[in-house]
């Protein structure tokens, strides 16, 4: 891709830009020095997440940078958040479902359209290397509940317990009215789905969650379901996506704005027609959180949201910036 079209069409301007140690150690061992600020700028190796988990894109960075492939990046990006606690939508520390069961949905797709995912997980925090391993060791794409469980202890995953005091502490209070409302509060979002493209330009992505909080015992959202929560095709680009898992079921979200993509949209116009197409059945309810964001073949990124206040990380040869997003309803 030229370099031009990279910088008018990239989401990441100057403004906000973070330099990070990252970069600081990329720029030590560059050869040519920044003469030309501009001839360092590449399309991929490139990250982006959503919300603005710095932490995990910069691990993925990490990887990407030690000559990983995406599958790695996204893999071990995403398992950052899995592992903190003070993440109350993925892995370890999740909120519970009703009945005060912490329960794990991710998926993971690579280059090839091979894909794996784990519904219903207890007890393991790393959700998606477990989807990983149903991708790689059996003939499934999904592994549920119990199943999903045994599978893992067979692959050396640990034990252990999910529901930290905090969270347990705000489900017995949840309990004292016990409202069930399948919103997911504008402001509380962490659910983490991660693209990366590689040196090699091939992308990746990966998707993790303990879902709605409070939700139904055995409530499966969008996340670990490929072509809803995440999809990839190495040849269009890849998409992924947070909040509330039923609207973004019904419309398949994440495989709608790559095949929008794959018509010629931008990665910003397909999350746009994304969010619309949810908007358009949705005519009376619009008291709830969708944030899409997507990647294309040549480094380019977007994304799109129904309420103001989602953004997107995201970490490239340019820097780490957290890049808000425009939305569907406006400020
Ligand atoms: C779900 N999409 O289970 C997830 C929830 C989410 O930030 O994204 N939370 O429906």
């Amino acid at each position: 891709m030229k370099r031009r079209n990279f910088l008018k069409n990239s989401t990441m301007g100057t403004a906000g830009l973070i330099s990070t140690p990252i970069l600081a150690s990329l720029d030590k061992d560059r050869s040519n020095p920044l003469t030309d600020a501009q001839s360092l700028i590449k399309p991929f190796p490139i990250v982006i997440c959503t919300w603005n988990f710095a932490n995990a894109t910069a691990k993925a960075w990490e990887v990407l940078n030690a000559g990983g492939n995406s599958l790695d990046a996204v893999e071990q990006g995403v398992m950052i958040e899995e592992a903190d606690v003070d993440n109350q939508t993925v892995g370890k520390g999740g909120r519970p479902d009703r009945d005060g069961n912490v329960t794990l949905d991710a998926c993971i797709m690579d280059k090839n359209g091979n894909c794996g995912a784990v519904v219903y997980l207890q007890n393991i925090t790393h959700a998606v290397s477990v989807a990983r391993k149903v991708m790689e060791k059996t003939p499934h794409v999904m592994l549920a509940g119990k199943g999903a469980e045994q599978f893992a202890y067979a692959n050396g995953f640990a034990k252990e317990d999910l529901l930290t005091e905090k969270s347990k502490k705000e489900w017995l209070e949840w309990k004292k009215t016990s409202q069930y409302k399948p919103i997911i509060n504008i402001e509380n979002h962490d659910t983490i789905g991660m693209l990366a493209i590689d040196k090699n330009g091939d992308i990746s992505g990966a998707c993790t969650t303990s879902g709605m909080a409070y939700k139904y015992g055995g409530r499966i959202g969008d996340s670990p379901i490929i072509g809803a929560g995440l999809f990839v095709d190495n040849e269009v680009g890849g998409a992924t996506a947070t909040g509330v898992g039923e609207e973004v079921v019904r419309t398949v979200g994440s495989f709608l704005i790559v095949e929008l993509m794959r018509q010629g949209k931008s990665p910003q116009q397909a999350c746009e027609e994304g969010v619309r197409r949810i908007m358009a059945k949705n005519k009376d309810r619009k008291d709830f959180q969708i944030g899409f964001i997507a990647i294309n073949k040549k480094g380019e990124t977007g994304s799109y949201c129904v309420h103001p206040g989602f953004s997107y990380n995201m970490i490239s040869d340019q820097g780490q910036v957290n890049q808000p997003s425009e939305s569907y309803i406006k400020p």
